[in-house]
């Protein structure tokens, strides 16, 4: 169970559907694929998506820390010492994205050591969790027939709604359109990526008042400290913080200042063994969770599943679990498939999924 070998190796796959949102836009996947080699010859996998606009991280900065600091710190530790791994990671500051993709790995190939499914080594609650999708900006009639088809197609009844651009009509207008298209069966929720200030933030969503919204996320900036907790305490919907709250600190300081009511959990960001103590916060604080997504190919979906389906918490609301869908291509043998609006962990052990050698070859783009 020892680990040797730690390997960050960049791959590009193009979008079919850039994803537009308030704090940037992203047309191609350039992720990182992140492989732990034990000496029993087990391979774990997990993928780094590079978020600049939200976290600092880029490509090429995730493979240097990984190959320069991350590797070393944790070649010779076995599977085991996920928290003298964890110590050793906090040493460094920031990239959270190449620290999430190596806790990830580990935990895969602690699952395949064990033949058992990464959902069962972490609590087991389910198999499967809902499906949110994400739809990022465009006209009104566009995103409800984006919409649809999601419905049509993948049987997605709930939808995640970019927001945060100005005037702040251009948003209330696609999701009123969102709400009179699909019906009110369907769920709907905004997320602004820091995009509009409070008071926007406030005149939005008095405007959005009888569209029945199930969440706000991150609206305004929470570095608008005031003004956040001035917006929060007159909503009446629960108001997520996602990038403003990574940690469990973030988190327990955005939560007691009145700044959020409701947190995002994404394991591209935390790993396995941080969103553990995310989720456990959230419990012991009575918070309503969401399973996000941080433009994760299928590699960092498969990823959020096995997480989400871990606990009751993380399995109650959708996950937001189907971006891959559009990608043009992704590196695993099996695709994920999402039917009924649900998916399903992977039976295998560990997170149950294999890189395809062709389609690595292909995108790889260190060769
Ligand atoms: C989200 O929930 O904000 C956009 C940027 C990012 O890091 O994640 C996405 C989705
Ligand atoms: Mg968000």
């Amino acid at each position: 169970m020892k680990i040797t070998r730690v390997e960050a190796i960049p791959f590009a796959i193009p979008y079919r559907k850039p994803l537009k949102f308030a704090s940037g836009e992203v047309h191609v996947a350039e992720h990182v694929l992140v492989r732990v080699h034990t000496d029993d010859g087990v391979v774990g996998v997990a993928e780094a998506p590079p978020r600049p606009f939200t976290y600092g991280e880029t490509q090429a900065g995730i493979i240097a820390v990984i190959e320069k600091i991350f590797a070393p710190q944790v070649v010779g530790l076995t599977l085991l010492e996920r928290e003298t791994m964890a110590s050793r990671l906090s040493r460094t500051v920031g990239n959270p994205a190449a620290k999430a993709a190596i806790d990830m790995a580990v935990w895969d190939a602690l699952g395949r050591t064990l033949d058992v499914q990464v959902t069962e080594l972490l609590g087991g609650y389910t198999d499967r969790m809902r499906v949110s999708h994400m739809l990022g900006f465009d006209e009104p009639a566009a995103m409800v027939a984006e919409a649809q088809r999601m419905r049509d197609e993948h049987g997605i009844t709930t939808f995640k709604v970019k927001v945060g651009r100005r005037p702040v009509a251009l948003d209330t207008a696609v999701v009123r359109a969102l709400r009179e298209g699909m019906g009110d069966d369907v769920e709907l929720y905004v997320d602004g990526n820091r995009g509009w200030t409070a008071s926007e933030s406030a005149m939005a969503m008095k405007e959005m008042t009888d569209l029945g919204l199930l969440f706000a996320e991150e609206l305004c900036p929470a570095d608008d400290v005031l003004g956040r907790r001035w917006l929060v305490s007159q909503l009446d919907v629960p108001f997520i913080a996602d990038e403003s709250a990574v940690t469990p600190a973030d988190v327990t300081r955005e939560i007691l200042a009145g700044s959020a009511t409701a947190i995002s959990i994404k394991t591209a960001r935390t790993g396995f063994t941080h969103s553990q103590r995310v989720h456990h916060l959230a419990e012991g604080l009575g918070l309503e969770v969401v399973m996000g997504n941080q433009i994760d190919g299928q590699i960092g979906s498969a990823c959020t599943v096995a997480f989400g389906a871990s606990y009751a918490l993380t399995s109650r609301r959708a996950g937001e679990l189907s971006n891959f869908l559009d990608m043009s291509d992704d590196l695993l043998t099996e695709p994920l498939e999402i039917h009924d609006g649900e998916l399903h962990i992977r039976p295998g052990a560990g997170l149950g999924i294999e890189i395809d050698p062709a389609k690595l070859d292909r995108y790889r783009q260190d060769r």
